[in-house]
């Protein structure tokens, strides 16, 4: 099938010749340029565009396939998307790396100079964001028809500056020089009302016309998302909020009031200005619910629209249509899909309803429950009057069903109700268990502790809902594109590279582990990864905990073994020690002090560190700035030791112990998320564990914690938290350690001594350089399991119900 030749346009050609005539037409004719004036940005826009036309053709054939085969469609809702730098990728999934890089060579450039031009939309926050991208890589790759909804923020992530003083956060204008990889769609720009009031319908008990205060345009653009080794490009449409014209008053303009006059247009246009860095203030929540919803409604309505290209009525929308909620923030589409049926199509309500919680699925990805996203009923009211009162009345029979179930249990329907009392908040969570046929967590410990902690009332009304689909990651962009020698050498060993797309075969790799030679080969790529990023002695041992800052997360612990380690050195300077460069990279949310102070903390650490001679041959500790994918790329593959310290049942998953495990980097870690599973595939004898379990941490309280007593008991800690104390390493130590000593939210001290032993076996197996090469091949060998391609596969079979769609090739 080739969709050109009814339109009389040639095919693209797969030669080098053929891709820079294409690449010097475009420099040309839509850059305006020539050869000899190009400069390095003319360069990439044209490379770009070339590499784009490409998948462009591919994009035009799967709409033909999937608009022909009428299926069932995936919508993937999220208000972050990680999709890391795209000239690479693209390059890779359109098989166009190589004659793309003699072409552009006849420019005058390389490809590298150009990579570097190619700026990562940072729409996300961590690793909830990334995973978002994972999934559609992979949803593309296994030729699933499938959208990605998300919102296209001005301003990413925080551009972030580490110095002594800490973290210090700019504004991350991405887009600013433009972005070649998206396609603008004006054309299916939406409207979306806020605030205003609700008249009833004469006639109706359940229908309401909503007369909203505001309304807004929402402009979707979308970005290619290719499937690799298949013809399938799927989008990710993104929403950018801009005023209706009648915004702009004219008058107060001619009258002189210039900033009057575009008042209105500038706060509805806020609404897409910037990605959310925080889960901790107060500030700005109905300018988050706003975003919220502005994706919902947008998103919703593409939706329908799509649906009504194909099918008429509403019978077949359920059949037609998985909406999976990638956690709570798009749950307002719940109450929105009920207000579209309800209000605008006239649809009885249990039909309604039917409709509603067949569509939807959702996956929770947290445990702290100041995670789960509750808002105030007096914001809901005025910003979304007629969703409130759809929530009342979806609440009202929803806890007449669990009346009906477990008859006089007041204090269950107080749990389980949508609305909570004092103060009155819309409980998200519980709306989405509620409006969804699948709720699933994303490791086995994380969905289990869900059905026995935070949603335990709902598990037991309905235990078929609750699921597991543990994360996984692209081996695209983690092991193919970031680590180009590993990849070879993998490919090499295998005798076929169709690991990349199928991950499990890396167990192949089991037997080469006991080949002397390939061990030799995969150490010295480790160690030329090493040479490459540049953080330090590339033989020392790289211990490297990157993701954000976060308690939870146990920075603390790391730097408490680090200030450790400075001690031991210092006292005993002549013995012969394990070299150690500790990488720490991430971001705090601005208004998050504590992991600020613990930022800082590192910063101040290091310098100490790097100023005593007697400590420095053997101990660096390296903080790189600006932690995003694009960074990522280059530590993972140089990464020894993988930290994953947290505190056992805080962290859901996790997806960067997995990117590092493939990687052949070896983890310390403690038995949560999907550490745990990790372990079990690699082995134990591959894994150091250390640190209190899940029940055990748990229980903690109850049987009466007391970090003093740590201190007390153990001399390294005291030490430690005694040089914290004194002011040696800043306002922010004294911080640290005062929150330690005195409640220790996440149970720092009581795993700090398990966490010191565990690293002395890190440092012996370290020695045994084969034992330790042996271990690395072996975490890539078994963790294949951790391709996002095996978690798409599980969502499409247990909670889509979805089969894929091939796109023909055009040859
Ligand atoms: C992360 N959540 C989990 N949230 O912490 C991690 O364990 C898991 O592997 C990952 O999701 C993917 O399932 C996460 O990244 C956020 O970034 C929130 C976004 C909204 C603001 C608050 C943080």
């Amino acid at each position: 099938m080739d969709l050109r030749q009814g339109i009389g346009l040639r095919k693209l050609g797969k030669t080098a010749e053929e891709f820079q005539q294409d690449l010097l037409s475009n420099l040309y004719y839509r850059r305006g340029t020539t050869v000899e004036s190009a400069s390095a940005r003319d360069a990439y826009e044209t490379l770009s565009q070339t590499v784009r036309d490409r998948l462009a053709e591919r994009r035009a054939r799967t709409a033909a396939a999937h608009y022909a085969s009428n299926p069932r469609w995936v919508y993937y809702l999220s208000a972050e998307y990680l999709l890391g730098a795209q000239l690479e990728q693209n390059l890779l999934y359109s098989g166009t790396g190589e004659i793309a890089a003699e072409a552009v060579k006849a420019l005058g450039f390389s490809i590298e100079d150009l990579e570097d031009l190619d700026i990562e939309p940072g729409l996300g926050n961590g690793g909830l964001g990334r995973l978002a991208a994972c999934l559609v890589d992979s949803m593309a790759t296994r030729d699933i028809p499938a959208v990605g909804y998300g919102i296209r923020y001005d301003l990413g992530i925080f551009r972030q500056i580490i110095t002594e003083n800490g973290q210090t956060e700019l504004p991350d204008d991405w887009a600013f020089q433009g972005n070649p990889w998206e396609f603008p769609a004006p054309d299916d720009r939406q409207t979306v009302g806020f605030y205003g009031h609700t008249e009833p319908v004469p006639g109706s008990q359940t229908r309401k016309v909503w007369v909203p205060g505001e309304i807004v345009l929402g402009e979707p653009s979308h970005m290619l998302v290719p499937g690799y080794g298949t013809e399938t490009v799927n989008i990710v449409r993104l929403w950018s909020a801009k005023a209706s014209e009648a915004s702009f008053d004219l008058s107060r303009f001619s009258a002189g009031q210039y900033a009057e006059a575009v008042q209105e247009a500038v706060r509805a246009e806020n609404i897409s200005k910037v990605l959310y860095p925080d889960d901790s203030t107060e500030l700005g929540r109905e300018l988050r619910l706003k975003q919220q919803y502005f994706l919902v409604s947008c998103s919703l309505r593409d939706i329908i629209r799509r649906f009504r290209l194909r099918n008429e009525g509403w019978d077949g929308f359920a059949e037609k249509t998985v909406i999976q909620l990638n956690d709570t923030h798009p749950t307002i589409a719940i109450a929105e899909l009920m207000r579209l049926l309800v209000d605008e199509y006239e649809l009885e309500w249990d039909r309604a309803w039917e409709i509603t919680r067949k569509t939807f699925a959702y996956t929770c990805h947290t445990l702290l429950p100041e995670a789960l996203e509750t808002w105030p009923v007096h914001l809901f009211e005025r910003l979304l009057p007629r969703h409130l009162e759809i929530i009342y009345l979806i609440n009202m029979l929803f806890l007449r069903e669990v009346e009906a179930r477990f008859p006089g249990d007041d204090d269950r329907l107080r749990r389980m109700s949508i609305i909570g009392e004092e103060p009155r908040m819309v409980r998200m969570a519980h709306l989405a268990v509620v409006g969804t046929e699948a709720v699933n967590g994303v490791a086995e410990l994380h969905s289990k502790l869900l059905r026995e902690t935070v949603l335990d009332d709902f598990a037991e009304l309905w235990p078929a809902k609750f699921q597991n689909v543990t994360n996984g990651i692209s081996p695209r962009r983690f092991v193919r594109i970031a680590n180009p020698r590993l990849s070879d050498l993998i490919t090499e060993g295998l005798g076929t590279d169709t690991w990349i797309r199928d991950l499990e075969r890396l167990e192949g790799l089991e037997r080469l582990a006991d080949d002397a030679s390939f061990r030799e080969r995969w150490q010295a790529i480790k160690r030329a990864n090493k040479v490459d990023l540049a953080a330090g002695d590339p033989d020392s041992l790289t211990d490297v905990m990157i993701k954000r800052f976060h308690e939870y997360k146990r920075q603390q612990l790391k730097v408490l073994h680090v200030i450790t380690l400075y001690h031991r050195i210092r006292q005993d300077p002549g013995r012969d020690r394990v070299p150690r460069t500790v990488l720490f990279a991430g971001k705090a949310a601005p208004a998050y002090h504590a992991a600020k102070d613990i930022i800082r903390l590192i910063a101040t650490v290091a310098a100490t560190i790097e100023k005593d001679p007697v400590v420095s041959p053997y101990l660096k500790v390296v903080f790189p700035s600006n932690y995003n994918v694009t960074l990522a790329e280059k530590i993972i593959p140089a990464a020894d030791l993988s930290e994953q310290i947290s505190l056992a049942g805080k962290e859901a998953s996790g997806t960067g112990n997995m990117k590092l495990a493939l990687n052949g980097a070896i983890t310390i870690g403690t038995m949560d998320g999907a550490n745990i599973e990790i372990r079990a595939r690699v082995g134990e004898e591959n894994f150091f564990l250390f640190g209190l379990d899940a029940y055990e941490a748990a229980n903690a309280r109850i049987n009466g914690y007391f970090p003093h007593r740590y201190y007390e008991h153990d001399p390294e800690l005291r030490a430690a938290l005694d040089a914290l104390g004194s002011g040696a390493f800043g306002e922010s130590g004294q911080r640290v350690a005062s929150s330690l000593m005195s409640w220790d939210e996440y149970l720092t001290l009581a795993d700090f001594r398990s966490y010191l032993d565990c690293q002395e076996q890190v440092e012996q197996a370290w020695h045994d350089r084969e034992r330790w090469t042996r271990m690395s091949i072996l975490n890539t060998a078994h963790c294949g399991f951790f391709s996002s391609d095996r978690t798409i596969a599980d969502y499409a079979a247990r909670i889509w119900r979805v089969a894929p769609v091939p796109v023909p090739h055009d040859d």
